[in-house]
């Protein structure tokens, strides 16, 4: 891959937008990479994903401009499409995805951080959707996910002024759940993906899939849903495994995924 590095750390998949000479800008390349990488990831071992960019000064600085700049409306859109569906991908994708922010996230990086389960970004993580500044609308989600992250209006005031914030205020308006010294960050990231990759992963991804899926339906729809997903984890190994441990007052060694 040119654009993409892919590594297993353990249980940790560390995936990096690596073109830190456009300051990790997403073209077409860099998203057919990041789509394969994904469907590389062996989900019977790797637990948790991150995802950053290369470098310290950028996560991903937006779609490439010089790219898009001459497409039309056809290719605009197929160029929209490629970018939804991997993000898309990643927001379905079975196990948990930690976005590490090490510096700017505009527009389709942005994005790219709103598609993931959880965002932690370094002190100079800059944030903002400044599509309208170019003549365009955010075309990987923006206008969809910030919303349901930061609310109506602080989404709606970042769009609409192409208004940037830095990692305080992403933080304030729960953006981020973290912020850290950008040499920490890496730290924290593979800390918070362990901490996951240490539970029950078949009740870790139903988790995942109970929040995510019940946010589009009803509660009635949600809690039936969830009940569902609870429900199989009684054909578990792990349940009885995590269950016997805490009556035995004993530690589980490890869950088998089963
Ligand atoms: N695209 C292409 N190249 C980029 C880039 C980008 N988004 N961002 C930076 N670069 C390149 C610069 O052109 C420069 O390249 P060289 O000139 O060295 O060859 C290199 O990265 C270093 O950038 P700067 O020299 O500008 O670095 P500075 O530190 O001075 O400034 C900056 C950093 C991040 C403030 C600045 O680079 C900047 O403003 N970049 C653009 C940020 C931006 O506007 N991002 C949003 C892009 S629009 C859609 C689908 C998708 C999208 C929309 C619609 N549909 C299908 C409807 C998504 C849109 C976007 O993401």
């Amino acid at each position: 891959m040119e654009f993409v590095t892919y590594q297993v750390e353990g249980r940790i998949g560390i995936i990096t937008i690596n073109r830190p000479k456009a300051l990790n800008a997403l073209n077409s390349k860099v998203l057919e990479e990041l789509d394969k990488t994904l469907d590389g990831v062996e989900l019977n071992t790797v637990r948790a994903l991150i995802i950053t960019g290369a470098g310290e000064k950028s996560f991903v600085a937006g779609a490439d401009i010089s790219e898009m700049c001459a497409l039309t409306k056809a290719e605009g859109e197929a160029f929209g499409k490629k970018g939804n569906d991997v993000f898309r991908k990643i927001e379905t994708f079975p196990i948990p995805v930690i976005a590490a922010i090490n510096g700017y996230a505009l527009g389709g990086g942005c994005e790219l951080s709103l598609s993931c389960d959880i965002r932690i970004c370094s002190e100079n993580a800059i944030f903002g959707q400044p599509e309208v500044g170019l003549g365009i609308t955010p075309g990987f989600g923006g206008t969809q996910r910030l919303a349901r992250i930061v609310g109506i209006g602080m989404a709606k005031e970042m769009i609409y002024g192409a208004r940037s914030i830095k990692a305080e205020e992403a933080y304030r308006i729960g953006l981020v759940n973290q912020v850290y010294p950008l040499e920490e960050l890496m730290v924290a990231a593979k800390k918070m993906a362990e901490a996951i990759a240490k539970n029950a992963p078949i009740a870790v991804r139903n988790c995942k899939k109970a929040i995510d899926d019940g946010l589009q339906v009803d509660m009635d729809q949600a809690i039936s849903i969830e009940e569902k997903l609870f429900g199989n984890c009684f054909q578990t190994e792990d349940q009885k495994e995590g269950m016997s441990a805490f009556l035995e007052k004993r530690k589980v060694e490890t869950f088998f995924n089963k």
